[in-house]
């Protein structure tokens, strides 16, 4: 598992002229991502975002072990302000076990049948997991000089654009470094510090999910 620390900002001319000096444009893609939750939202009500890219099943969930904490489930905002930080799991096995341990914690809740992991059957039939958001995003991706920090710009298909300052370091590791890091890039970019810029997510549920937006701002997960 890694930890990613990432700012989001806006770019504007100056800003890429900026990145094309202290970077290395390392490759332009594009990806279609897919989130999937149960109908009444239980993960990402708790932060956590399960999608599919690429083939791959990704999990981006708190940092804090209880996903039900109020104390930070505010999208991990850290100190330092803009950032926020996901534990990142990519392992198919430890991201069943975790969907599997957030729903059946619900179902306990509401007095319902607990699930059971049956790998024969269609892991996200038997979640009752669905699709509700999809997109397609065109990515610049930069790399900065021996400072492990990678920097993406983001096109997405409903009319978005952000860019990212992102760190990823192992479960553990220095995210005070990582925050420093992100900080010392973010001044030699310019970027406005007051400035809190929107996720694709957010935006993309604006458009397609305003009632579920709403309710992630309600509980401060968004
Ligand atoms: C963490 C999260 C979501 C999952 C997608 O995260 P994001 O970093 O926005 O997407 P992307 O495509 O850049 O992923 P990468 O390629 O870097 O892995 S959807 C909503 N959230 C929460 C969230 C938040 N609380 N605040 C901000 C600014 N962004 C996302």
């Amino acid at each position: 598992m890694s930890v990613e620390v990432e700012r989001k900002f806006t770019c504007n001319p100056d800003t890429l002229k900026t990145l094309e000096k202290i970077g290395v444009c390392v490759g332009h893609h594009q990806f279609h991502d897919q989130y999937f939750d149960t109908p009444t939202f239980d993960l990402t009500l708790r932060n956590m975002w399960l999608r599919k890219r690429k083939g791959c099943w990704e999990l981006k969930c708190p940092t804090t072990q209880s996903v039900n904490s109020t104390q930070n489930s505010s999208g991990q905002q850290s100190k330092a302000g803009l950032c926020t930080q996901y534990n990142e799991l990519t392992n198919l096995h430890e991201i069943h076990q975790r969907v599997i341990e957030v729903i059946n914690a619900v179902c306990e809740e509401r007095g319902t049948k607990p699930i059971q992991l049956d790998l024969e059957e269609s892991w996200v039939q038997n979640a009752n997991l669905v699709c509700f958001a999809e997109f397609t995003t065109i990515r610049q991706s930069f790399a900065l000089k021996g400072e492990g920090v990678n920097v993406d710009l983001d096109q997405a298909d409903f009319g978005y654009q952000v860019g990212e300052v992102e760190v990823v370091i192992p479960k553990g590791g220095d995210v005070q470094a990582a925050l420093e890091k992100i900080e010392n890039i973010a001044k030699k970019l310019g970027l406005n510090p007051h400035e809190r810029v929107l996720g694709k997510m957010d935006v993309y549920l604006k458009k397609n999910n305003p009632e579920h937006l709403a309710t992630l701002k309600r509980m401060h997960v968004l």
